[in-house]
């Protein structure tokens, strides 16, 4: 509820300090019975509460969730994220993002899920996506640029996911293009970026971020134990969840108002500075055949420039990408 939200505001502009009754009661205009009922709910959220005498309510801890109330505490974003779309369990948030878009979502509007049972991934691929443990979330964006710009929005959120991780946790990512985020070159987040257009116009465009973050080795399937890993893996603990997702959607919106003002190149020379596959010798493999060349940087569209052995330039617009050390 809008009461809830602002609640939840009062108290992470006060962080740490008690509120009482009566200034909670004055601040919602409601009463100090409704705050009661208010502060209970938060309680059975799972929200750790202190109350004091005279002194009135302070929030201890917040509950190992990634719901609305969660992101919002100590978010301080002006647009992603205000508003956010959160079920404890979804196919994918991807198709909600994609309703909402539909519905007229406004920009920086956020799905979030605890757990995706048919995550999906690019090509049709799936996105592995267990319960409370990883941050399965879907932006809706509504830039206007032309649909082959698109992908430069995939570069841009990779770029702010690696700043976002790196301030939360201090991990450092690298990423390999176009939307791999790698620590010791394995997966650690994906990126699924998807366009809701009309022949030569963008609605939307819907980016989504898987991130594993609280997963153990062995909660992965066998197959991406080889390839996969997550903060906590690479940290040594567990991660506060909604802490590192307000900290990726502030450098996210942040990096996407200068791109939408200045344009691609700041995007451009950051996404260069935590690329590993630039300078090197990869294969990219596309639906139809397979290159093998130097890396040599990405365009202003943010297309992969390969040049193979005999000196051709071949510009790669989507492929898996192969470093070969
Ligand atoms: P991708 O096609 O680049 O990667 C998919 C491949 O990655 C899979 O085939 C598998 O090998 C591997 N993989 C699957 N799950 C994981 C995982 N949890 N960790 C590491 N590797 C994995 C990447 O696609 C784009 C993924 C976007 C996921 C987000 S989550 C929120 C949003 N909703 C949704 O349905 N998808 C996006």
């Amino acid at each position: 509820s809008s009461i809830r939200k602002q609640l939840l505001k009062l108290f992470s502009d006060h962080e740490g300090e008690f509120l009482s009754g009566q200034l909670i009661s004055e601040k919602l205009g409601c009463s100090r019975t409704a705050v009661w009922k208010h502060i209970e709910e938060l309680r059975k959220d799972g929200f750790e509460l202190e109350a004091v005498q005279r002194k009135g309510y302070r929030i201890i801890s917040k509950p190992d969730r990634i719901s609305g109330n969660e992101i919002q505490l100590g978010l301080n974003t002006k647009f992603f994220g205000r508003e956010i779309y959160y079920e404890e369990s979804v196919d994918s948030t991807q198709k909600i993002a994609h309703r909402l878009a539909y519905e007229g979502a406004v920009e920086g509007t956020i799905v979030v899920s605890e757990e995706q049972r048919m995550g999906r991934g690019r090509l049709g691929r799936a996105w592995f996506s267990p319960i409370y443990t990883g941050i399965w979330v879907s932006i809706i964006l509504k830039p206007e640029i032309a649909p082959q710009q698109a992908p430069q929005l995939t570069l841009l959120a990779a770029v702010s996911v690696v700043r976002g991780i790196q301030k939360a946790t201090g991990i450092r990512c690298d990423i390999k293009w176009p939307n791999d985020i790698l620590i010791n070159g394995k997966k650690v987040v994906g990126i699924l970026t998807e366009l809701v257009a009309e022949s030569d116009r963008i609605n939307a465009v819907i980016v989504g971020i898987g991130m594993n973050v609280n997963q153990e080795r062995e909660h992965f399937p066998e197959d991406l134990q080889a390839i996969a890993t997550s903060l906590a893996i690479e940290g040594g603990h567990k991660w506060n969840r909604a802490a590192i997702l307000q900290a990726v959607l502030k450098e996210m919106e942040d990096l996407y108002f200068d791109y939408l003002k200045n344009g691609f190149q700041v995007v451009k020379l950051l996404w260069e500075s935590y690329a590993v596959s630039i300078g090197k010798q990869i294969k990219a493999r596309t639906l139809t055949n397979s290159i093998t060349g130097k890396a040599l940087g990405i365009t202003d569209e943010g297309v992969l420039l390969l040049e193979d052995e005999k000196g051709t330039v071949h510009r790669i617009y989507s492929a898996d990408i192969e470093i070969n050390e």
